[in-house]
């Protein structure tokens, strides 16, 4: 990291020699897996250097945010709508949940069997080395698992800016019109939090920049197609991660960057790993920043990952809210309709996710599907079953991984992830 942010982060309360020990494993780990790779794409210097700085410049540029009055909101959960936020000139950030940290003091006050997302979230506030959360001027959480669901009410006796926000559980029209008294009673939390009255314009226009951010990763993610492909997965993933930190115009524009050169890169038959090199389709629990453990196995063991079937990957990103209605109702609806088809495990039934893995599976051309869930989640583990009987009936290989972030059960899961792949050859 470049500049001297010490005094940034002791003024967020940040504890610097935790947070330093934090930083250089994060360092570590970005080096033998992300810079130790082969043949990417020079653009993705972009990402290197946003990943070098997202405890440093990026919170640097969100406290500049808040000095000239715009709000910072953190959230956990890709059914926060960003389009409302951003309505309101504030600012969305994905919160700190991706690797293990302060576990011990965590296991006292969740249980042991909580799933590593949520004890991350904890190990972080705990731990006081998350600048995102210390930054944020509302956190939101989201009545979806029974795990997050129950340890807001622990969180919110840590945080003075805890907003919970219900989801529903069915795809009923009950549902639906949960979701959207939801949304509009978000929208008035907002509004008072910011001062600012959202109308259609700004709606629409909040719905514009969230909208291009899609665009930009559905062209990254369908140049994925290609064999050999022009990215790894390691990198795609990478985007897909940093699209709930960086500034959404900045994003939007280097993503674009990055397609550019991997179209010119397809124009060349060049790609990461050789053709015919075994393709694999993720899906599953979302792989927050920085849980890069399976698809470093993955792309290590003779693999490259095609596409994420996931809330950090094509479940979040897949569909774009309409910003053709003209007013405040109608565009709405239009959130409402486009969050709704979200299907995540949560919902019961969920029948949506299994026809979206099998379609992911033909577009991008797998050879193969690795179902990916965080122990201790019960959304996710018990529909891996439903969906590894659905893709064996279609005869498409298929493996079900379950860990958590330690480092534990590496060769365990290589010895797998080597011999599912061998078989796809
Ligand atoms: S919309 S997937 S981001 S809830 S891994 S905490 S489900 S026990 S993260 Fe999620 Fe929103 Fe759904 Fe997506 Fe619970 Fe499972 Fe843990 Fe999870």
């Amino acid at each position: 990291m470049g500049e001297d942010y010490r005094s940034m982060w002791k003024g967020l309360n940040l504890n610097l020699q935790a947070h330093n020990a934090l930083l250089q494993v994060l360092d570590q780990g970005y080096q033998d897996i992300y810079l130790s790779q082969k043949n990417r794409p020079e653009a993705m210097g972009y990402l290197d250097f946003v990943m070098s700085e997202v405890h440093g410049l990026r919170i640097k540029e969100l406290l500049n945010e808040k000095k000239a009055g715009r709000k910072i909101i953190g959230s956990f959960c890709v059914f926060v709508p960003e389009e409302i936020v951003q309505a309101a000139d504030a600012t969305l950030v994905g919160l700190c949940t991706g690797a293990d940290f302060a576990t011990e003091e965590v296991e006292k006050l969740l249980p042991r069997n909580t799933c590593s997302l949520i004890k991350s979230a904890f190990g972080f506030k705990i731990g006081k080395v998350c600048p995102y959360i210390e930054s944020a001027d509302m956190i939101v959480g989201e009545n979806t698992c029974d795990g997050k669901k129950k340890s807001y009410e622990v969180l919110n006796e840590m945080v003075p800016n805890l907003y919970v926000m219900d989801i529903p559980q069915m795809k009923s029209n009950e549902g639906r019109n949960l979701l959207k008294t939801e949304y509009l009673r978000f929208m008035k939390e907002i509004e008072k939090l910011t001062g600012i009255t959202i109308d259609a314009a700004r709606l629409r226009k909040g719905i514009r920049i969230v909208n291009d951010k899609r665009k930009a990763i559905h062209r990254l993610s369908s140049l994925r197609k290609a064999d050999p492909s022009p990215i790894s997965g390691l990198d795609a993933l990478l985007a897909n991660q940093i699209f709930f930190y960086d500034d959404p115009a900045r994003f939007t524009d280097s993503v674009n960057k990055i397609c550019n050169e991997m179209e010119k890169r397809i124009k060349n038959n060049e790609g990461v790993f050789p053709k015919g090199t075994p393709r694999i389709l993720l899906s599953g629990c979302p792989m927050a920043l920085p849980n890069w453990k399976l698809p470093w196995l993955i792309e290590t063991s003779g693999a490259v990952i095609v596409g994420e079937e996931s809330c950090v990957g094509e479940r979040g990103t897949r569909n774009l809210t309409d910003d053709s209605r003209d007013t405040m109702e109608e565009l709405i609806e239009a959130i409402v309709d486009r969050y709704f088809k979200v299907d995540c495990a949560i919902f019961t039934p969920n029948p949506d996710r299994i026809g979206h893995i099998e379609e992911m599976f033909n577009t991008y051309k797998a050879d193969g599907v690795i179902h990916y869930t965080l122990q201790f989640c019960q959304p996710y583990l018990i529909e891996a079953m439903a969906v590894e009987r659905a893709l064996e009936a279609k005869d498409i290989p298929t493996i079900r991984i379950e860990t958590d972030y330690s480092m534990e059960d590496v060769e365990q899961l290589r010895t797998r992830v080597e011999a599912f792949i061998e078989q796809l050859k």
